[in-house]
């Protein structure tokens, strides 16, 4: 299974506002071997979490797999918060952005609707790290950033941070 190059801050292409996905087309090769190669990517890292938009595909979706063991691997298509509830503070990292983690506020628990890799709609009551991360991920797809809640002067100092390590590769 060949990994997929993933995109880090501030690469511009981050920024892009992901399209709806064709759900028709979910269960067809293409997006199969996609999920595929996004779990492998994610699990390799290894991360929690990859959305699209991190290896430059530019369409609604993401692989989630909060587990210890590699077994809920969990694909949204085009998922929808319904509700959300409470605030949670939750360290965040990403693997956009190597290398920092700082404190962000989201929501506590959500609800969340969406298309799995069966074409099939679902629901789903989140809270803890699954609901950071899918809201994490939801982010991504609007080219959004975890840094971008940070403090003017916290964001100035990732982006020497990473110009510096870039530097030094
Ligand atoms: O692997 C990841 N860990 C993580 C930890 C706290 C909050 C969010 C995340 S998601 C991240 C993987 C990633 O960058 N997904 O976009
Ligand atoms: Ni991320």
């Amino acid at each position: 299974m060949s990994l997929l190059p993933i995109l880090e801050f501030p690469d511009p292409r981050l920024r892009t506002v992901a399209k709806p996905v064709d759900v028709s087309k979910v269960t067809g090769d293409e997006f199969q071997a996609l999920f595929d190669q996004m779990f492998a990517t994610m699990y390799d890292a290894p991360g929690i979490g990859l959305a699209a938009s991190q290896v430059d595909v530019h369409q609604r979706f993401m692989v989630i797999d909060v587990s210890e063991d590699q077994s809920n691997p969990l694909v949204f298509v085009n998922p929808e918060i319904l509700e959300r509830d409470g605030e949670q503070v939750y360290q965040e990292g990403c693997l956009s952005v190597p290398g920092i983690f700082a404190d962000v506020t989201r929501a506590n628990t959500i609800k969340v609707k969406a298309v799995n890799r069966q074409g099939e709609e679902f629901e789903l009551d989140a809270d803890g790290v699954l609901a950071v991360c899918i809201q994490h991920e939801m982010d991504h797809l609007d080219g959004k950033l975890f840094v971008d809640y940070l403090s003017p002067l916290k964001r100035e100092m990732v982006r020497k941070k990473l110009a510096k390590a870039a530097k030094n590769k």
